[in-house]
């Protein structure tokens, strides 16, 4: 392994911090329906509560996931074969693509994408370490976008798009679809994608999971607005709003919430944001898919769904879909 390995690739232009992206913000705020994207959660703070909240005993995403992964690496290894090039959407959590290195049959690199340039350097370095027969090759990018991938010193066999926790949730259908179109062109022809996928099921569960007696979910949903403070001069009270998050059962999917709890006013970059007692923004969108769901949304991003795994309980999905040659 050589230093240059964990060099990082800078593929296309993005937003290292809120200020930059003041102007989407701000459209998002002074939208008849107020929302904030997902996305900004994520500062170390966000990311600290993001961690607690997969430790709760409510939250069965992240332990069902890695449940279904321990039981079934075999049979994942077997599909995907030796000499893969494992390209990771979003490096979340170095667990699962550890997890997921450990049993492959000589993978030959890695490449996390992401957008966040200091977890991304040292997540890699620690695998280069870790793994010194992988080429870690780390790529500081927006994965909604196509992105050139870095040169490989030797051709791996097949790529492989790997993107755990369920994530695709956050994205609305249309959305979700041209993201599985940019993993498609990632992979190639013959290649593969490995998902987390968060399953229907009743919606007492679904709703406890966001909705924790410990207030996580609360404190991770209100952190957004103390991160706008203060990275975006606003002026937001935190006393002011209260955590909601609703399972519409229609759409299939949880929509967190920020709730005024009066009229109040508050400053975002020098705008003027009025809020009516109850007005909400909402945070996030977190879909939840049927299996077959899941297929056809695969099928309309021209993949092959190929193999899926759940747990006993029908919680979580890991979804196996192929590229056509
Ligand atoms: C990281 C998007 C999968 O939707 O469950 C957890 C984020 N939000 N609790 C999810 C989240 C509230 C999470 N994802």
């Amino acid at each position: 392994m050589t230093q240059a390995h964990a060099e990082l690739v800078r593929a296309n232009e993005l937003a290292p911090s809120l200020a930059d992206d003041a102007a989407t913000i701000l459209a998002g705020l002074t939208a008849p329906q107020k929302r904030l994207s997902p996305k900004y959660f994520y500062d170390e703070a966000g990311s600290q509560l993001f961690d607690a909240i997969c430790e709760l005993p409510e939250y069965y995403l992240t332990r069902t996931e890695h449940a279904i992964m321990e039981r079934h690496l075999d049979e994942m290894a077997a599909l995907i074969g030796s000499g893969t090039a494992v390209i990771e959407f979003g490096s979340g959590s170095s667990r699962k693509i550890r997890q997921l290195l450990d049993r492959l049959d000589g993978p030959l690199a890695y490449v996390p994408v992401d957008i966040s340039e200091d977890y991304l350097s040292s997540m890699a370095g620690a695998l280069a370490r870790d793994y010194p027969a992988l080429q870690v090759l780390p790529v500081f990018a927006d994965f909604t976008r196509p992105f050139d991938l870095p040169a490989f010193s030797v051709l791996p066999s097949r790529n492989l798009v790997f993107f755990p926790g369920s994530t695709i949730g956050n994205f609305e259908h249309e959305q979700a679809r041209a993201l599985l179109e940019v993993m498609r062109h990632e992979a190639g022809p013959g290649g593969a994608l490995l998902i987390g996928v968060d399953l229907q099921k009743d919606p007492s569960v679904v709703h406890a999971a966001y909705n924790d007696g410990a207030g996580v979910t609360a404190a991770f949903n209100l952190n957004v607005l103390r991160r706008l403070n203060a990275e975006l001069d606003a002026t937001f009270d935190l006393d002011g709003f209260r955590h909601e998050a609703i399972y519409d059962e229609r759409e299939g999917r949880i929509e967190m919430r920020l709730v005024s709890l009066r009229s109040q006013r508050a400053m975002v970059a020098d705008r003027v944001i009025d809020f009516s007692a109850d007005e909400h923004i909402v945070t996030e969108y977190s879909h939840k898919y049927s299996q077959e769901g899941f297929e056809t949304l695969a099928r309309s991003a021209g993949l092959e769904p190929t193999r899926a795994w759940h747990d006993s309980r029908g919680l979580f999905s890991v979804q196996y879909l192929t590229v056509p040659d």
